[in-house]
């Protein structure tokens, strides 16, 4: 390379794509989930359908597997099973950031904007809001000359002040962004005509004292005509990413609030964004959590998004599941019995298992050194059991009894009861072998083989 027109962006995508061999060869490689060639990755961004593909983002250090001034690293995709890695999208390389933190994507009709937060923490203003465009379809991003486009917090709010997700409704874009005002976790929202011009509308929702200290990665959307917050609260007890029931009030700028549901009682599920997706909403969460071990350091990458799940509210409970394109992953079917034992002598680091129930069936994931997660399904409920002897369980409707897993080397991905307990770990099997066994009163079991999602490299 011209070593004169080197930019920050070339430097990056040289260092990643020099240090990518080595991470494809870790054992924990994922095979279809999106991650990054090596180096880190966290919170999912700029989710977005545009130009006939889906565009998905991600928080990204290139340098090293751990995090560090964040640039977006960018995937995209025709059918949202087979993805292709794109050139890195946005560094940190303007004077008012020394990081590209979280945000989102919007399709502007001839350009594909991404509004993210320029952060700064040697400025007093520590957070803004900036847009960059593309008009090469996602390949390479300008970043407005009218950035920041939101210079500073609304009065009274923190300087926390970052992720800012845009829709748009009755002709005119929405922007919420997260905050906190007097210790209380809130989303700011804007309106604007276009992406660089916002008017600050007042505080949509805000905490009671019981939801956080602060609002990262809000996403406002409407499924089944019912309105959802999609909020990931700092120290908020209990609770990592939440949907906030309620309903929007576009003339009053309010969003008043009623309930909430954890969105996954995994561990490893945090900053989830949604995408609009014609008439259903799609959300990608980042496939771990702040403070964790991160055991494939050692092999130079770190940090996935789980894979998307399409959004549905059934009796007042929000579902998610896999969407259809998904089976486009599915190799060779390995199971299709009604016995429950049918999981016994079954290993494979890559499956999808389906499995339908008549009534309490439990589900055990193992290593060689014993369980790695046991999941237990009775027509009320749902509970995840982790070797650390930590339960997660989660009240069911009935609707549907069923347990769905996606296993991919190093994660494993449950979805009960037609969608309405998600369950998403992170786990490290000895030497990559996964068992499964199976008991319980079980109609029918279905095991397939996974594929790869992504294409050939370009190094
Ligand atoms: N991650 C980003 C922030 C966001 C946080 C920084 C959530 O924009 O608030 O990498 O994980």
């Amino acid at each position: 390379m011209n070593h004169h027109s080197e930019t920050p962006l070339s430097r990056a995508e040289s260092v990643l794509w020099a240090n990518a061999p080595a991470a494809r060869k870790s054992p924990y490689a994922l095979s279809y989930h999106i991650a990054a060639p090596s180096g880190w990755i966290n919170d999912p961004n700029g989710l977005v359908r545009y130009g006939g593909r889906y565009h998905v983002f991600y928080q990204h250090y290139p340098f090293a597997p751990q995090w560090g001034p964040m640039h977006w690293g960018h995937a995209s995709s025709a059918d949202l099973v087979h993805w292709r890695h794109e050139p890195i999208a946005l560094a940190p390389d303007q004077p008012y950031e020394k990081g590209c933190f979280s945000g989102s994507g919007a399709d502007d009709g001839d350009t594909l904007a991404l509004i993210y937060t320029a952060h700064d923490e040697d400025n007093p203003i520590k957070e803004t809001q900036c847009v960059a465009r593309s008009s090469d379809g996602g390949r390479t991003f300008v970043k407005s000359p009218l950035n920041p486009v939101v210079p500073h917090p609304p009065e009274g709010c923190s300087t926390d002040f970052r992720d800012p997700k845009v829709w748009r409704q009755d002709g005119h874009w929405f922007m919420v962004v997260g905050t906190a005002r007097e210790g209380r976790g809130c989303a700011a929202l804007y309106a604007g005509d276009d992406l660089e011009h916002w008017t600050y509308r007042g505080i949509l929702a805000e905490s009671d004292g019981t939801m956080g200290s602060m609002w990262e990665c809000p996403n406002f959307c409407r499924v089944d005509g019912q309105d959802l917050l999609i909020i990931s609260p700092m120290e908020m007890e209990g609770h990592k990413n939440i949907a906030l029931f309620g309903a929007f009030d576009a003339a009053a700028g309010r969003m008043t609030l009623d309930r909430y549901q954890e969105l996954d009682l995994g561990e490893d599920f945090y900053a989830a964004q949604v995408m609009e997706d014609g008439d259903r909403v799609l959300l990608i969460g980042w496939m771990d959590m702040w403070g964790k071990p991160y055991p494939t350091q050692k092999d130079g990458w770190a940090g996935a998004l789980t894979l998307p799940r399409q959004l549905s509210v059934r009796d007042g409970r929000l579902c998610q599941l896999p969407p259809k394109e998904l089976e486009a992953l599915r190799q060779s079917v390995l199971v299709d019995s009604d016995a429950p034992g049918a999981l016994d002598g079954v290993h494979g680091d890559r499956m999808e298992l389906d499995i339908q129930c008549g009534g309490t069936a439990e589900l055990c994931l193992s290593d060689a050194d014993g369980e790695l997660l046991r999941v237990t399904l009775t027509p009320e409920r749902a509970t995840f059991a982790l070797p650390t002897g930590r339960t997660m369980s989660r009240d069911l409707s009935g609707a549907q009894s069923d347990i769905r897993v996606f296993v991919d080397r190093c994660s494993v991905e449950c979805f009960v009861g037609g969608g309405e307990a998600c369950f998403t770990q992170r786990v490290y099997p000895k030497e990559n072998q996964f068992s499964y066994a199976l008991s319980g009163d079980v109609t029918r079991v279905r095991a397939w083989t996974l594929g790869d999602a992504f294409e050939e490299c370009p190094c």
